[in-house]
């Protein structure tokens, strides 16, 4: 495999990691738990694994030996920088405490373990991807791990290798599985402890103990390097308006952050959206009226950022994406009979008076894509629809009448974007090197004090990292009920955008002035050697949050 310059230096980094970790350990556990809603319907679901107390583990100058132990690892879900040094941190962690530990890897996420499909990862596999982005390995995927026959199925495979702890690197809904498959395992007398390790670069996996999903860090430093440029760009050549949109999915912590990075002249917070029942027109005028405000002072140039779950924070439009799911999951192969360019008529005539005027008003791309595209469970895949092409697009509409009207007097010339995949497997930056490979490495601590239905938690993590504190949370500390599906399912609380908090405020009390002035600030490429301040910084939302 040929290496860049960067990849061959980078193998050499050995990530820093909390002081508490590098030599013997013990453990120190804290008070009984509680979920954070339905105490009483979560504990029913998780009896033997509700209540356990929070840990954290602390130097010893006492040695313990330690049985070798056989360790299963899984990927699930989107790439997130950093996975791989997880999984070199799990490997350092068990052959530290026993050279004769051992690791396997199962390929392409949850399916993997129900297909019986694994390999194992020795020190030369894993020397090859220290410090290195993506999830290739093993392989990532998105086969939902929620059945008895699949734990089933796992389990036999878990058996004939003697595994004895599997840990679950994934988001939200993927750590709810493995709390599940923790308890399962606990109830039957399985013998396997489960781990969850807190991923994705949406960073909406987060509460009062977990302060940050892994990969966010980096994901978010690259798209700001790469808006910072076009900042630079449309800075220079003063002609056009960047609609970028940022993924994200349904929270918008990255679009959050990378303003707060950029100082960019907009940015669109869904959680704001929904909170102020804005209607598209809502946020096509608003975006209209900074354009105007810059044109007055000849500014006919300017970034947007666009949160990739926006459409579905606007009330209205929601309820238009949920009256077409239903009307199109019982009335699929009439509409597959009919004309494509009729389609649009068609659809037009079959809603409700409110949607249909909604979807009449949407121009023709935006509303073909709402009626395809529907992922397994019959939804509009929201991720698919170019919001950034229709706000652009919307938003010329709007200038052009006002032109007419004498309101407006600049030009209006467009650019769009969409930055996602090109962060989730970036190199990941040192704070994702150094967090994920402690996180590994406190997962192997976790397996050995003989836990499971904990998620490994490393805190304090906007000080250097020798004062970071590692340790477990219950996965089941983190849960409430939620209807999905039709049906009430204990799940981790998603964390979206909350709009108290120092980020948002941070935020709302600059964006006046960064709409109106070229504020802009070029973040430039992420930085792997040099001085800490240029190197190590945590994100910006971290820094605020932590100064609570
Ligand atoms: P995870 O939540 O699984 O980490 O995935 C995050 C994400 O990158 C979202 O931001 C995005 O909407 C989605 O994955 C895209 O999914 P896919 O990789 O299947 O196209």
């Amino acid at each position: 495999m040929t290496k860049s310059a960067l990849q061959i230096a980078r193998a050499a980094y050995q990530p820093k990691m909390p002081q508490a970790l590098k030599k013997a350990v013990k453990m120190v556990e804290g008070e009984a738990t509680q979920s954070v809603a339905d105490q009483d319907s979560i504990k029913k679901l998780f009896p033997n694994t509700y209540g356990m107390p929070l840990v954290t583990f602390e130097s010893t100058s006492e040695k313990t030996s330690y049985e070798p132990v056989n360790v299963g690892v899984i990927l699930s879900g989107g790439q997130a920088p950093g996975g791989h040094n997880v999984i070199a941190g799990i490997f350092d962690g068990i052959k530290q405490m026993n050279a004769a530990s051992r690791l396997f890897g199962f390929i392409l996420g949850p399916s993997g373990l129900i297909e019986h499909n694994y390999m194992e990862l020795t020190s030369d596999i894993i020397d090859e991807y220290r410090n290195t982005g993506g999830f290739d390995i093993i392989g990532s995927g998105r086969t939902k791990l929620e059945s008895k026959d699949q734990f089933d199925k796992g389990l036999i495979i878990l058996k004939a290798l003697d595994i004895k702890a599997l840990v679950i690197i994934g988001g939200d809904d993927s750590n709810t599985n493995a709390c599940v498959l923790a308890e399962y395992y606990s109830a039957i007398g399985a013998g396997v402890q489960v781990i969850g390790c807190p991923k994705t670069i949406d960073g909406d996996l987060k509460n009062a103990q977990i302060e940050t999903s892994f990969g966010f860090d980096t994901a978010c430093k690259v798209y700001s390097e790469v808006i910072g440029n076009i900042q630079r760009d449309c800075n220079s050549a003063r002609k056009y308006w960047h609609f970028i949109k940022l993924m994200g999915r349904s929270a918008s912590h990255i679009a959050l952050e990378c303003a707060l990075q950029v100082q960019p002249n907009y940015c669109i917070i869904s959680e704001e959206v929904e909170a102020k029942n804005l209607s598209l027109d809502d946020l096509v005028t608003d975006i209209a009226k900074t354009v105007a405000k810059r044109a007055e002072v000849g500014n006919n140039f300017g970034t947007v950022l666009i949160p990739e779950g926006v459409i579905e924070f606007i009330p209205a439009i929601k309820n238009l994406i949920e009256e077409l799911n239903d009307f199109l999951a019982s009335h699929q192969e009439e509409f597959n009979l009919i004309r494509r360019s009729e389609q649009r008529n068609y659809i037009i005539k079959m809603l409700s008076k409110e949607n249909s005027d909604i979807y009449a008003s949407l121009p023709e791309g935006v509303a073909r894509q709402l009626t395809l595209d529907r992922d397994p469970h019959g939804n509009v895949q929201v991720s698919l629809i170019e919001t950034e092409k229709l706000l652009a697009e919307m938003v010329g509409v709007k200038l052009a009448e006002w032109k007419t009207e004498g309101k407006y007097i600049g030009n209006f010339a467009t650019q769009v974007h969409f930055f996602g995949y090109e962060g989730r497997c970036a190199a990941p930056s040192n704070y994702d090197a150094d967090y994920c490979y402690s996180l590994g490495y406190t997962a192997s601590n976790l397996i050995a004090f003989g836990k499971t239905g904990y998620m490994s938690s490393v805190r304090n993590t906007t000080a250097p990292a020798d004062q970071w504190i590692a340790g477990g949370v219950p996965i089941t500390m983190m849960m409430n009920m939620e209807r999905r599906h039709g049906e009430m399912k204990p799940v981790i609380q998603k964390a979206l955008v909350d709009l108290n908090g120092a980020p948002f405020r941070k935020f709302a009390s600059k964006r006046a002035a960064w709409a109106i002035q070229t504020d802009y600030v070029y973040p430039g490429p992420i930085q792997y050697f040099g001085p800490t301040e240029v190197c190590d910084q945590p994100t910006k939302t971290l820094v605020l949050e932590s100064k609570k």
